[in-house]
């Protein structure tokens, strides 16, 4: 038994130049622990919202003071004395003295921060691994990594279209395998790029960002790649796609590589790339309230691909009912400050699990060395993490902690493999 004594909370940098938060919970036998919030580019309108400062004169109005002063001003009137391994009853008590319904007076990224600073205290004081601590004694499914290894979207300033293009090493024998054969493929990729004279600069998510003409051209120097490294595509290295099509639609129509597309021509788009190149997963293939055309693109082509809500549920219990009920999507990903809290983000797992959902554990585009999405993704048995290229520190941090939690695990780890894409 430990209590909550104090909570200290900082202003940092994220991977981006911005500033985000980090909050240190301090416990009765003396423990610390310390949690970091990541913040994302391609943010959907639903999400909880992040508490910034708007003030111009500093970091462009992103400072995060604000939220630094509700963590040690009012926040922490709501957790002291708490035993810290009430998890549960001190996210609903924040959730509560918050008062609203997206956590816009006290902000997502003040309450994530103190959420996830108690889950990790609690461990340390059970002086237990935080993946054991979150899952039990069940917690042993490596996740199948979809390493993000070329980016456009918002995060690039590149010619493509299309948000993330990702390897899933599905047929790894375990995950240090993967992250092999991923590392493998990234540096394929960067000889390809280099003999055409592509750039081979990054995008925010580590993955390279070439101007190159369309998403079919960026298939190809994948499978490329691929081929280059004697992996098999398809069986061994399937693809993924994260579309985040909200970026490019408006009034009922999606442009993008100088074409017009309404949901039927979306559609078929798809139906040929799945033809065409060995793709397994598409997240936010359409925009987020597009709720009658995701119940039409999931009916036509759940047999063939997960189909992944990101900015559609924006891990949100209600919504994701919503689109159980609707037909929408075949799996969710799961950000923690998309909701705000980490019970409620296990629900909104729990509910998409019942449902037969696919589950993908989720970075953001602005991101930290903070790895509690590695520790969550195994707790939860999930099957499937997404967190960048194999590349860039606050990216590799959480592989790193995949590896580590493998080794802990030893006999016991399996690898989610091919079985992590669920079949419809
Ligand atoms: C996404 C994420 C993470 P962002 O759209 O899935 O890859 O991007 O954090 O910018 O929303
Ligand atoms: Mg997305």
């Amino acid at each position: 038994m430990s209590r909550i004594i104090a909570l200290h909370a900082r202003e940092i940098l994220d991977s981006r130049a911005q500033p985000t938060l980090e909050v240190e919970v301090v416990l009765a036998d003396g423990i610390i622990a310390r949690a970091q919030v990541p913040s994302g580019a391609s943010i959907g309108s639903h999400e909880a919202i992040e508490m910034r400062d708007h003030d111009a004169t500093r970091y462009l109005g992103k400072g995060v003071l604000t939220a630094k002063n509700i963590v040690e001003e009012k926040l922490i009137h709501v957790v002291t004395d708490f035993d810290v391994t009430e998890q549960r009853a001190i996210d609903y008590a924040m959730i509560s003295a918050d008062g609203s319904d997206n956590k816009r007076n006290f902000g997502a990224n003040s309450i994530l921060a103190v959420s996830l600073a108690v889950a990790k205290a609690a461990a340390v004081s059970l002086n237990i691994s935080l993946f054991r601590y979150l899952g039990g004694v069940d917690a042993h499914i490596l996740p199948v990594p979809l390493m993000n290894i070329i980016n456009g979207g918002a995060h690039a300033n590149n010619s493509i279209d299309f948000q993330e293009f990702m390897i899933m090493p599905l047929g790894a024998a375990n995950f240090q395998e993967a992250i092999a054969w991923g590392a493998e493929v990234y540096k394929a990729l960067l000889a390809q790029l280099t003999k055409r004279n592509l750039s081979t600069a990054l995008g925010d998510e580590g993955g390279f960002a070439p101007d190159i003409e369309n998403n079919r051209a960026a298939l190809d120097y994948i499978l490329k790649a691929i081929d280059d490294t004697g992996l098999k595509p398809g069986s061994q290295i399937a693809l993924a796609l994260d579309v985040a099509a909200t970026e490019f639609y408006s009034k009922k129509i999606y442009s993008f590589e100088n074409k017009r597309f309404n949901v039927g021509e979306m559609i078929t788009y798809y139906r040929s790339l799945i033809n065409d190149y060995p793709i397994v997963s598409i997240e936010d293939p359409l925009a987020e309230d597009d709720w009658e055309g995701w119940a039409q693109l999931t009916k036509s082509l759940k047999a063939k691909v997960q189909i992944v809500g990101d900015d559609l549920f924006v891990t949100n219990y209600k919504r994701i009912e919503l689109g159980i009920a609707n037909g929408s999507a075949t799996g969710l990903l799961v950000k923690l400050n998309q909701i705000g809290t980490l019970t409620e983000t296990i629900q909104a797992m729990r509910i998409a699990d019942r449902a037969g959902y696919g589950l993908i554990v989720s970075h953001r585009s602005g991101e930290t060395e903070d790895t509690t999405i590695a520790d969550l993704s195994v707790a939860t048995n999930c099957g499937q993490i997404k967190t960048g290229a194999p590349a860039r520190g606050e990216r590799i941090a959480k592989y790193n902690q995949l590896l580590r939690i493998e080794d802990e695990l030893g006999e016991m780890a399996k690898y989610a493999g091919s079985a992590a894409i669920k079949k419809f």
